[in-house]
């Protein structure tokens, strides 16, 4: 009687912690196209985010830069400019993104982004501000 009552309890068991497992993994893809990050030297967080879920390989495709100062408040009129690569396979990007448009509060579009191979991608971002240089390295994997 025990055994047969436990039996389909651990079934039950296993495909729930397989159900779980599952959301938790297409959790973390959606994650994964939107990151958040510190300048260097100090002062500014990025918010990055693809305006494709998950980031997609080898399609061009636009990303959202979000500048705010430590003080919280969205900084407008700042000069981006980003470059990139593979360090991995020592090449860089194959096209030459750049930063599009201003929609307000803080918001950069940066559009021609284009990662050709799977693997590890850094993206180097570098901030003006007043002449003051602030820069922000990025890295992940696709
Ligand atoms: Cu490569």
């Amino acid at each position: 009687m025990m055994r047969t009552t436990w039996l389909p309890n651990k079934i039950i068991i296993t495909t729930l912690f397989i159900l779980t497992s599952t959301l938790l993994l297409s959790k973390k893809t959606i994650a994964a196209s939107e990151w958040e990050t510190q300048s260097q030297p100090p002062g500014l967080t990025l918010h990055l985010k693809s305006q494709q879920t998950p980031v997609p390989l080898n399609q061009m495709h636009q990303w959202e830069i979000e500048v705010i100062s430590s003080q919280g408040t969205p900084v407008e009129n700042a000069d981006i400019t980003v470059t990139g690569g593979m360090p991995e396979h020592d090449h860089g990007l194959a096209t030459a993104p750049r930063v599009s448009g201003q929609p307000g509060e803080g918001k950069y579009l940066l559009e021609g982004l284009r990662f050709h191979m799977p693997g590890e991608w850094k993206l180097d971002f570098v901030i003006m501000i007043d002449n003051k240089r602030y820069q922000v390295e990025h890295s992940f994997s696709l």
